[in-house]
């Protein structure tokens, strides 16, 4: 059975320019942020970032190095402390990982928790950020 989890919501905003980010979501970069606390599976939380951001692009959050990973380890801190989805996956080709839905970004960075991404029991293909230690990331399904 799926573990649920919270979910880690990042919108990018449409417009270039000034971003403005709409209330209770907070601005890092060109991008919006929020922090949603539902009991999710990975595949309904990337659903859910699809279908309930203002602009109609939002996706399960992105992280592309450290300093967008502690903001993100910063926000998550703001809620209840649970386990959190980001966007990352191996499911197209296992050990692979990409970033969910319409991201052409590369993946070219992580922050894997010591012995991880671990496939454990050969199930494990999305990925959770402070798993073990702050700010680390593990995969899990
Ligand atoms: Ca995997
Ligand atoms: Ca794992």
């Amino acid at each position: 059975m799926a573990l649920r989890f919270f979910v880690l919501s990042v919108i990018f905003v449409c417009a270039s320019a000034q971003i403005f980010c709409p209330e209770r979501w907070q601005n890092y970069d060109q991008s919006c942020y929020k922090l949603i606390e539902e009991e999710l599976s990975w595949d309904e939380a990337s659903t859910y970032c699809q279908e309930n951001s203002p602009f109609n692009c939002g996706h399960l959050a992105t992280i592309h190095d450290d300093l967008e990973n502690e903001f993100i380890t910063y926000v998550v801190l703001c809620g209840h402390k649970v386990r959190t989805w980001i966007g990352a996956t191996d499911r197209k080709e296992e050990g692979t990982f990409t970033w969910d839905a319409h991201d052409q970004e590369l993946f070219s960075y992580s922050n894997w928790k010591s012995g991880e991404p671990n496939n454990a029991f050969g199930i494990e293909d999305c990925v959770e950020i402070n798993r073990g230690r702050l700010g680390k990331w593990n995969d899990c399904k």
